[in-house]
């Protein structure tokens, strides 16, 4: 059985043959409800899981097929919003123990081995996530060079042209929505040059997304009053337009900090770095510095500078554009779905050519999740059989209420949820937070193993079933 929303979500897609398509349709629904289990474990049967093994190692499967479908869809839903943020970054997968994996290369300077991905996600300002916009695979060579000298390469061979690319899979988004503003969000490790010169060309031709990007480089810029200036300190003598404040989290103790910091902005004129006989390139930037106020003792102060491309014209426009920035946390929680929750890391295959698409189904999995617990968040009316069969609402109804018989009609989203989330552990006391996505997937975990066992236990048991229907409701 294939989901609906399997159904819907890859429409189109196109591996190379009609078993190949209907195979990973069947492989995306079978890791949907149980992302963190070993392939072995997904299936119940020998042929299955065989299946499921020679599908990755079919020369016709790579990830930019699997991806393809699922990036039309996250463009269709960008369009019914008119301000999309779509934010880009970096994870390492660690893949160290796995002694088999003959492509793997090194990911830290302790001789960790595994491989890099970066992707972009499209996020609504209040938080919905979209869908993927790009992704990019990669592994390094396997030893960390020596550095002794630094090798020169041209732009598009290092590492860092990643960040050019992923604005570039931003841009295609803009260009595919005409109506929606499209912002493309990193952080500091998303300072490059070339950003803002592609932002210049893709303007002329009307197809430029937007940009945020916390400054890693203090760059010198060339205001109207001086001949030269460092932005840092242009911006530190500008005047002070307001303050805010907000909570950050952290991401390794999730405790919360309050931060009350200063806003200043800017509009600088700055250049390329070349060689004194190449024409450097002028381009204008936004620059907005963000002071802690009275920072905790001890503690390092939280000070950013962002540089953008949207209008810092009044207060209001600066503000959002902070705000816009602040939902970059958004990535972060999609990358622990998508390692944590899913295990990516766990799942064994042999090359790199395999796990590559085995990642991209995963990648899909991961914006699924976060797409439904936001849902419940900002939608929390609408019907469930939306995004759920109809075995698997009822199915959670009976095991989080405990009555035997589940009602004719759905229940609302944010029911729905509170019901995956119980079976996840879900305490729901008053003080308890909004459930987690981690609540979330092991509830779902939970739920498709109700699941398989109600359809495995015959046809009396089935709510579906017309008869019982009669029989129950007469
Ligand atoms: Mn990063």
């Amino acid at each position: 059985m294939i989901s609906k929303w399997v159904t819907i979500e890859l429409a189109g897609v196109d591996i190379g043959d009609k078993r190949l398509n209907n195979r990973i349709m069947h492989l995306l629904t079978a890791t949907y409800m149980q992302p963190e289990k070993s392939i072995n474990r997904l299936f119940h049967t020998r042929a299955e899981i065989q299946a499921c093994y020679r599908f990755f190692s079919n020369d016709l499967v790579d990830e930019n097929k699997i991806i393809a479908p699922h990036l039309q869809k996250t463009i269709g839903r960008a369009n019914e919003h008119p301000v999309v943020l779509s934010l880009s970054d970096t994870t390492s997968l660690n893949y160290t123990s796995r002694h088999t994996l003959k492509d793997s290369g090194y990911i830290s300077s302790n001789n960790a081995q595994g491989f890099f991905l970066h992707t972009s996600i499209a996020v609504t300002p209040d938080r919905l996530h979209l869908g993927i916009v790009g992704q990019k695979f990669w592994a390094r060579e396997k030893e960390k060079p020596k550095r002794v000298h630094r090798e020169y390469r041209a732009f598009p061979d290092k590492e860092s042209y990643r960040w050019l690319e992923a604005y570039r899979d931003s841009c295609r988004l803009a260009e595919s929505c005409k109506d929606t503003k499209v912002i493309h969000v990193t952080d500091r490790e998303g300072d490059i040059f070339e950003i803002f010169t592609e932002h210049e060309l893709k303007t002329q031709r009307g197809s430029a997304a937007d940009y945020i990007i916390r400054s890693n480089h203090n760059r010198t810029v060339y205001p109207e009053n001086k001949p030269s200036a460092s932005l840092y300190e242009e911006l530190e003598e500008s005047a002070v337009l307001a303050e805010i404040g907000f909570d950050i989290i952290n991401r390794e103790d999730s405790s919360k900090r309050h931060i009350r910091q200063t806003i200043q902005a800017l509009s600088v004129i700055t250049k390329s770095r070349y060689g004194a006989d190449e024409p450097r390139t002028t381009v204008r930037i936004n620059a907005i510095y963000l002071k802690e106020i009275n920072p905790p003792a001890g503690e390092k102060p939280v000070n950013w500078c962002l540089v953008t491309s949207l209008p810092i014209d009044n207060i209001e426009e600066v503000k959002a554009i902070v705000q816009y920035y602040l939902c970059r946390w958004e990535i972060e929680v999609f990358f622990k779905t998508f390692k944590s929750g899913c295990k990516v890391e766990e799942k064994s295959l042999r090359s790199a050519a395999r796990l590559f698409p085995l990642f991209s189904l995963y990648l899909i999995l991961a914006w699924r999740i976060n797409y439904l617990l936001h849902m419940s968040r900002v939608a929390p009316e609408i019907s469930c059989d939306v995004f759920f069969e109809s075995s698997e609402w009822k199915v959670a109804y009976i095991a989080a209420t405990r009555k035997k018989i589940p009602p004719m009609s759905p229940p609302t989203m944010e029911v729905m949820l509170s019901y995956i989330a119980k079976l996840g552990g879900y305490l729901g006391r008053k003080k308890d937070p909004f459930p987690g996505v981690k609540v979330v997937w092991s509830g779902m975990s939970k739920l498709s193993q109700y699941v398989d066992a109600w359809e495995l236990f015959g046809p009396e048991s089935r709510a579906d079933d017309a008869n019982f229907v009669k029989k129950t409701y007469a």
